[in-house]
């Protein structure tokens, strides 16, 4: 028998000291259970060069996720053009030669389409682009992960504690 067990059958008098005693083992697991989930769902920040010329946006779409940070550097290659972001009501003009700069949080989930707001030819109506912003993904997995993982312990727990309860 390991070391642990003897303890546990000594302190145990019914299941629930045994639960008690294994309590800052539950909240060590839980602490190292929890600890990497920040990490994983991490906000990032995205820096997207967007040039833009007749009649396109490249790239033309865009996927960030939900609390991410994006800086744009935004760049006319051949005329006059604009950039609107309907959804963050962000609007540059952008000339040929000036690059503009454009920051923000990607706090709104969903697809926004971004579009130019110069008239800039007879095509000019088709130069759109997306924004795609999707939830955090990776920090709910790890999030129901943690629950999960949570849940099973303290079954297992449960167990142990009927367990000791019989075999008294
Ligand atoms: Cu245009």
């Amino acid at each position: 028998m390991n070391v642990p067990g003897i303890l546990q059958r000594k302190l145990s008098l019914s299941g629930w000291p045994t639960v008690a005693w294994l309590l800052p083992f539950v909240l060590t697991g839980l602490a190292i259970l929890v600890a990497p989930v920040p990490m994983i769902g991490m906000p990032q920040t995205h820096y997207i060069e967007l040039d833009g010329w007749q009649y396109e946006f490249a790239p033309g779409r865009l996927r960030v996720h939900q609390g991410d940070t994006v800086i744009m550097i935004l760049r006319a290659s051949d005329v006059v053009h604009g950039f609107y972001l309907e959804g963050y009501d962000i609007e540059r003009r952008l000339t040929p030669g000036i690059a503009e700069r454009v920051e923000f949080v990607a706090n709104r989930r969903g697809k926004f389409r971004f579009r130019c707001s110069v008239s800039c030819g007879p095509l000019h109506p088709f130069m759109i682009g997306e924004l795609i912003v999707t939830p955090n993904v990776p920090f709910w997995r790890a999030a129901a992960v943690t629950v999960v993982a949570l849940a099973g312990l303290i079954s297992y727990l449960h167990r142990q504690g009927a367990n000791d309860r019989s075999s008294l």
